[in-house]
């Protein structure tokens, strides 16, 4: 970025806490100078919410950055703080999973269901060669034994690996062999829009090319036919016939736990490694900070993938180390009818929902009538990831899923992150819609400009953290060098989040989009985000995605492409008649320098698996270009459907 971005919206709406909330809130105000009044004593205390086998000697070792040592010497093990020591403590009986298969199967899983399916797991894993140090790739639908795998590799210390369910062979396969996994654990399939989709034979395909996998681990799922090598076993013949003893033996604070790729929108995929007392310490303090969990009254769910960062710091370590009820659904959220989310939440009494801006804009796109056909009164709290949440989505979210008055707290983070780091406390913060706040206790972020100096309030630049924090990836897998260059050289003694950001006038964060997407028209950066909220801010549109297109006269110009809300009217004449006041109602909203050259209403975007626009894809559209790398892509039939709605646009 040459200059700061332009702070072009204005957003001033903003939103207190309820009363009620905020006077039995976990956490208050105080927090917030407690940590600034001493970061370390503050994560030790955080620290101290867990259960250590051995206590730390040092909070942090941070002699040789950015390569960060949190509770240096101390021993815990992360599978017993999320299951055995509720069960010790006598909630055993305390449902962990309310689960719920696609088709409408349903299973029900206290803590000591899942105590006692993660040692036998554990014992199965151990038989199959697996130690302490190891790798086990998973690649699972959202079903309960994909938990099970995770919570059974951090009990024996072998760090997973997930991988989306759905990603091809070849991602699978270069996944599995940059971490050189000895296991994979898998189903024949999973359901997802009404039907069965098979695992195993894209798990075939993949081990084929994977010298270092010696078993494959097979949990029946939909009972459809499936090949078989000398490699695999079931997972009812392996797993549930091992013994349900299993002591968890406790691991070093900086013993691996996970490594996880990020999809990256661009090059190869980077292994995220995270470690164990650090990371537990902060998804565990996060998950009770940001979403106010009561273990006694609350059912929480988290509509994420567990193969995305969400699922694993939000489906499994944070809530079950908090020892809250949850609900984990398989599939997806229009079958069999559009309304299957809010019915869920209905039967289950969910208290705190927590997804994605995709998810939300979507739902805008059904019609509010949807969610008012369902009892939600059991909600208290809406939370938000994944990409930035535009304020018209922030507010619908509000009115038609959180009654007008609930909290939305908007959480900003990254696989790299590990955890939530920017985010509104609901018992404490008056959040203004669209905007992620303030860094939570114990987490310096700042927006620096070019020269990574700290921009005043009113500016925009980089997104960057300012001090280490405990679930901070350590590295990149193998890739000491790439860790280095990609997060810690674009700014002295900083991580570069990649995130485009600005402050308001309080001081608050924005976050506008990867820097990546940040367009240069007329020498003025302008971030894809804000022209996004102000077409999602015109009652016809449900979703927006913007990218600057190469210009002949202003170096790139803005190219829209949006999704008319669910009855509007866009054949012909009244088609050009919306582009056109599009045009002039984003003119209107940011200025004539962000009216887009070109808007295409069309019916559906490109999007990663876990909800995020692919934005690189649509300016290979819009500059004429053929299509790049699909593999990420949700639904590779998109594009197929934008290319062929593209005609009677302007
Ligand atoms: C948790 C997760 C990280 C990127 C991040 C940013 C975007 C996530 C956001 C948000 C604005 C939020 N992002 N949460 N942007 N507001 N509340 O999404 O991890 O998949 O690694 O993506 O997602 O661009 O840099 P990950």
């Amino acid at each position: 970025m040459s200059e700061a971005l332009a702070n072009l919206l204005n957003e001033t709406r903003q939103f207190p806490p309820p009363a009620e909330l905020a006077a039995h809130a976990n956490v208050t105000v105080d927090a917030y100078a407690e940590a600034q009044g001493d970061r370390l004593a503050f994560w030790a205390k955080q620290a101290d919410r867990l259960a250590w086998s051995k206590k730390w000697d040092e909070v942090l070792d941070w002699s040789n950055p950015p390569f960060a040592k949190w509770f240096v010497g101390g021993q815990l093990n992360v599978a017993y703080n999320c299951l055995d020591r509720h069960v010790e403590a006598g909630r055993g009986d305390k449902v962990a999973i309310h689960w719920e298969g696609e088709p409408g199967d349903t299973r029900t899983i206290t803590y000591a269901d899942l105590h006692e399916m993660t040692c036998r797991a554990a014992n199965a894993l151990t038989d199959l060669g697996v130690t302490a140090g190891d790798r086990v790739a998973i690649y699972l639908p959202m079903i309960p034994e994909a938990a099970v795998a995770m919570l059974a590799c951090a009990r024996i210390g072998a760090a997973h690996s997930v991988v989306f369910g759905g990603f091809s062979a070849d991602s699978l396969s270069n996944r599995i062999q940059d971490a050189s996994a000895k296991v994979v654990i898998t189903a024949d399939g999973g359901y997802r829009r009404g039907k069965p989709s098979a695992l195993k034979p894209t798990v075939d395909e993949a081990v084929a090319s994977c010298p270092s996998v010696e078993h494959v681990l097979v949990v029946r799922r939909t009972g459809e036919d499936v090949a078989w090598t000398a490699k695999d076993r079931w997972w009812h013949e392996t797993v549930e016939t091992a013994s349900a003893e299993h002591t968890a033996q406790p691991f070093d604070a900086e013993h691996p736990l996970f490594i996880l790729y990020t999809s990256g929108t661009t090059a190869r995929p980077k292994g995220i490694l995270h470690t164990t007392g650090g990371y537990l310490t902060q998804a565990s303090y996060t998950a009770h900070a940001v979403f106010d969990l009561k273990p006694e009254t609350d059912v929480y769910w988290c509509t994420a993938d567990i193969g995305w960062v969400t699922g694993h710091s939000y489906i499994v370590y944070g809530p079950l180390s908090n020892g809250v009820t949850q609900v984990m659904y398989e599939g997806t959220p229009d079958t069999p009818h559009k309304g299957r989310f809010w019915e869920i939440v209905d039967r289950y009494k969910v208290s705190i929902l927590y997804t994605a801006p995709t998810l939300i804009r979507t739902m805008m796109k059904w019609g509010e009538d949807i969610p008012a056909g369902f009892d939600l009164s059991s909600l208290r709290l809406l939370g938000s990831v994944g990409e930035p949440i535009n304020p018209e989505a922030w507010m619908w979210y509000r009115q038609h899923v959180g009654r007008g008055e609930l909290p939305v707290v908007d959480t900003w983070w990254q696989t790299e992150t590990g955890s939530i780091m920017i985010s509104p406390l609901p018992g404490v913060t008056a959040a203004k819609p669209g905007s992620a706040m303030t860094p939570l206790p114990g987490i310096v972020a700042d927006v620096v400009d070019d020269q990574g100096q700290s921009v005043p309030n009113g500016g925009g630049g980089y997104l960057v953290l300012r001090e280490p924090w405990p679930s901070m990836l350590r590295t990149i897998w193998g890739d000491d060098n790439r860790f280095i260059e990609t997060y810690w050289s674009r700014f002295e003694g900083m991580y570069f989040a990649g995130d485009g950001a600005k402050k308001d006038d309080d001081g608050h964060i924005w976050l506008l989009g990867r820097v990546d997407d940040v367009m240069l028209v007329s020498g003025h950066n302008i971030s894809t985000t804000e022209v996004e909220s102000a077409l999602v801010s015109h009652p016809s549109v449900a979703e927006a995605a913007v990218v600057g297109a190469t210009d002949p006269t202003t170096g790139q110009a803005i190219v829209a492409f949006a999704i008319p809300r669910g009855s509007t009217d866009i054949a012909g004449e009244a088609g050009e008649q919306l582009i056109a006041d599009l045009r002039n109602h984003v003119s209107k909203t940011l200025g004539p320098i962000a009216k887009p050259r070109q808007i295409m209403l069309v019916p559906e975007l490109p999007k990663t698996r876990s909800g995020k626009i692919m934005r690189r894809l649509l300016r290979d559209v819009a500059e004429n270009r053929s299509l790049g790398d699909v593999t990420t892509l949700q639904d590779s039939s998109v594009m197929d459907l934008i290319s062929s709605g593209m005609s009677g646009t302007k």
